[in-house]
């Protein structure tokens, strides 16, 4: 099937720089998709974008040009609940990858156990309006509960606007839960304001909640550093980030987030993508949780 790109998204970067920053051995991309290949892999009808196509193999590449060992692949919404290009990309990864998956309610046990076997460690959940169209959220909470007796976790996405009217059901989920992109922080709004400090509150109070300090690019308003050689962008959203870091040091994790959706304004460079984690975890022992003993814990069993 051809698909044709919605105008005006940037494609991903295909020269990144080698970062600067050298990552630890046994670092994981713990945030990444992939896209089709369309015409292997359809996008599902009910997408509210369509991507360019971003492959398996362009990913490893990726992962292998910044210094990773392993990815988290997870879900894209332009593939709906048809997880093939997901599952296709694990099963080629030669046990160097994880998936999270997005499921319906009539997936069967038997489902779940043969996604178990091919990688899959959890479901996402996506609540950001422009993204996905509403699921009840019984309908979410019978999956999650068919899902934890496996060990898996569920991903959520949301904005922080909207923490507050879903806070009832994320404290509910029954199994450990991973925030992507720090529930999406307002980083022109203060640090101590309202907002942030209940993103806080919620991972203070909720020992099973983690979060991807990930998608500066996506958060930033300041953006990325002029073209002149200096490697300290999206400042913005670094004490958000640190903040997370350095008070719940065993509970995060970090992804490039490759091949970047539904960026318009620029496209960020993987390579100053990776020299932004220094920024925010700014200690080995830090830099070592993060990209290394948490993502093992949670996606390896380690
Ligand atoms: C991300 C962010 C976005 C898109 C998706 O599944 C998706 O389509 O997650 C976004 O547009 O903010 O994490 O990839």
């Amino acid at each position: 099937m051809e698909f044709t790109k919605t105008p005006g998204w940037l494609d991903w970067y295909t020269g990144p720089s080698k970062p600067a920053f050298a990552l630890p051995p046994g670092a994981v991309d713990a945030h990444c998709h992939v896209f089709g290949p369309g015409a292997q892999f359809p996008f599902a009808p009910e997408r509210k974008y369509t991507p360019c196509d971003a492959s398996k193999d362009q990913l490893f590449a990726l992962r292998d040009h910044l210094g990773f060992e392993r990815n988290v692949i997870v879900q894209a919404t332009c593939h709906g609940a048809d997880n093939s290009a997901l599952l296709d990309a694990l099963r080629h990864a030669e046990g160097k990858a994880r998936g999270v998956v997005t499921v319906k309610r009539s997936v069967t046990d038997q489902q779940l156990q043969d996604l178990n076997a091919t990688g899959v460690r959890g479901v996402r959940f996506n609540f950001v309006k422009r993204l996905v169209d509403f699921t009840p959220k019984d309908e979410l909470m019978e999956i999650a509960a068919r899902i934890a007796p496996l060990g898996w976790h569920v991903v959520i996405y949301f904005e922080a606007v909207d923490l507050p009217e879903l806070w009832d059901f994320f404290t509910a989920l029954p199994t450990t839960v991973v925030v992507d992109h720090m529930g999406r922080p307002d980083v022109s709004k203060p640090i101590d304001g309202p907002e942030f400090k209940l993103f806080l509150k919620y991972m203070r109070e909720h020992p099973n909640v983690w979060s991807k300090v990930s998608c500066p690019e996506r958060l930033s308003v300041t953006g990325p550093p002029a073209l002149d050689g200096q490697r300290n962008a999206y400042q913005d959203v670094v004490p958000f980030a640190r903040r997370i870091v350095e008070t719940f040091p065993d509970r995060v994790l970090w992804g490039t987030d490759w091949p970047h959706p539904n960026l318009k304004n620029h496209m960020p460079d993987d390579g100053l993508l990776v020299d932004f984690i220094p920024h925010i975890a700014v200690t080995p022992e830090l830099q070592r949780k993060l990209l290394v003993d948490n993502p093992a814990r949670l996606y390896w069993g380690a």
